[in-house]
């Protein structure tokens, strides 16, 4: 995966690697380097298309660790992951782990403090060339949900990421190698995590991909409180963390961060199954008209006749709206040409197999992640008077 098509490759399921003796929900787990690969693996083979691992506990009191013991703990298992091709991000504060991170393989940078937690962090991740995830955040893990206070958290948040990703930029970060984080549960009470999952769209136009991580998370444990009102276990909050991830994809966030990764990418695409029409920007080419030769009649595949399709081409344009650079989106030139050689080409019986092959040509270009394809036949072979004749087919990339 290229930095530039992280703007558009979506959704990403980035599965959770933490090798931390502590962490809140899966630390401890692993009792060598040969068993958290295997657990990385596993979360790919599941359907994750990044694995986020961390060495450093983000658990609320959490103690720092120090430098040495935190690249003890990640640098072997990046390099074995990423031997395997995997697409590996390192969950990091510290510059310095970023760089040995990326020199062991790993292609992008979590960074949970934004960039706030090492004056270095901008820099550096300029010079690597790799994306970062900047994160909301507003202390350290230690005192983190000590004296919480918003006034408005949906505004104040948007307002403070937008205000770290300029300052990545200017860094030297480009602009398309950012992706934004609201930071659910950092330094944040549950009714601002709610307040922040349910303005999804309002994170969405700061411009930026959007990653959310709700998984396991406190503010669950509450939601699915016992009849004693104890929370939750965390390890039973996966069902919750599924459904509320698949709604931030299917509302346009570009990932998320989860555990259980086959949970997560089940609930998408059952979710998908209901409503194919994600929640994506799109273009749409209509009544383009070409002569073709299908049908099933011989004099049809003789004489021809005129077709005319509408597509509607599902991507996220929000890079390219900001760029204003053709090369961030589609050329929708270039799929109409498609879409002509398509109707002007090899001959078939039916207009549902028409549009299905359109459908797929549309989702060649690799910013297009839905296609729903109209194909007109109004000269179609039926009797009497009649309008036109419609066969849609909609196509979704689920990765
Ligand atoms: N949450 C945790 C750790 N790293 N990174 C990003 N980008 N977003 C998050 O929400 C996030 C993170 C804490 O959760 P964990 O201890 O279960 O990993």
């Amino acid at each position: 995966m290229s930095a530039d098509s992280l703007a558009i490759n979506s959704p990403m399921i980035m599965g959770i690697l933490n090798l931390t003796p502590d962490s809140f929900s899966d630390g401890g787990q692993f009792d060598s380097v040969a068993s958290a690969v295997q657990a990385g693996i596993s979360m790919v083979e599941a359907g994750a298309n990044i694995i986020d691992i961390g060495g450093e506990s983000t658990r609320p009191g959490a103690e720092r660790i120090s430098l040495e013991v935190e690249l003890e703990r990640v640098i072997p298992v990046i390099g074995q992951l990423s031997a395997q091709a995997v697409y590996v991000s390192i969950d990091t504060t510290r510059s310095e782990v970023a760089k040995a991170a990326v020199a062991a393989g790993a292609q992008m940078v979590n960074d949970v403090s934004g960039g706030l937690s090492d004056p270095q962090m901008f820099e550096v991740v300029a010079s690597l060339g790799v994306p970062i995830v900047l994160m909301h955040w507003r202390g350290p893990s230690k005192t983190m949900q000590e004296n919480i206070h918003y006034e408005n958290a949906l505004a104040e948040v948007c307002s403070e990421l937008q205000n770290q990703a300029e300052l990545a930029c200017s860094a030297g970060i480009r602009r398309g190698n950012i992706i934004l984080d609201p930071g659910i549960g950092f330094g944040k009470e549950a009714e601002h995590n709610w307040d922040l999952l349910k303005n999804i769209d309002a994170l969405l136009t700061l411009g930026y991909p959007l990653l959310v991580g709700v998984s396991r998370k406190k503010f669950l444990g509450s939601l699915l409180a016992e009849l004693d009102g104890s929370p939750r276990d965390v390890g039973e909050r996966d069902t919750a963390s599924a459904v509320l991830s698949a709604h931030v994809l299917q509302r346009g966030a570009w990932g998320v961060r989860v555990h259980d990764v086959r949970a997560s990418s089940d609930a998408y695409k059952a979710l998908c199954g209901i409503n194919p029409d994600p929640a994506v920007d799109s273009i749409e080419l209509l009544g383009l008209r070409e002569f073709g030769y299908h049908g099933v009649l011989d004099h049809e595949r003789i004489n021809g006749q005129f077709f005319s399709v509408d597509a509607t081409l599902g991507l996220s344009i929000s890079h390219a709206a900001y760029t204003d650079d053709l090369a961030d989106t589609v050329n929708y030139a270039e799929v109409a040409n498609a879409i002509r050689a398509r109707i002007g080409g090899e001959p078939v019986d039916l207009i549902e197999k028409l549009a299905e092959l359109i459908a797929t040509d549309c989702l060649a270009f690799p910013q297009v992640v839905y296609a729903k394809i109209r194909v007109h036949k109004p000269n179609a072979p039926i009797e009497g008077e009649f309008g036109d004749v419609i066969v849609t087919r909609a196509k979704f990339i689920i990765s």
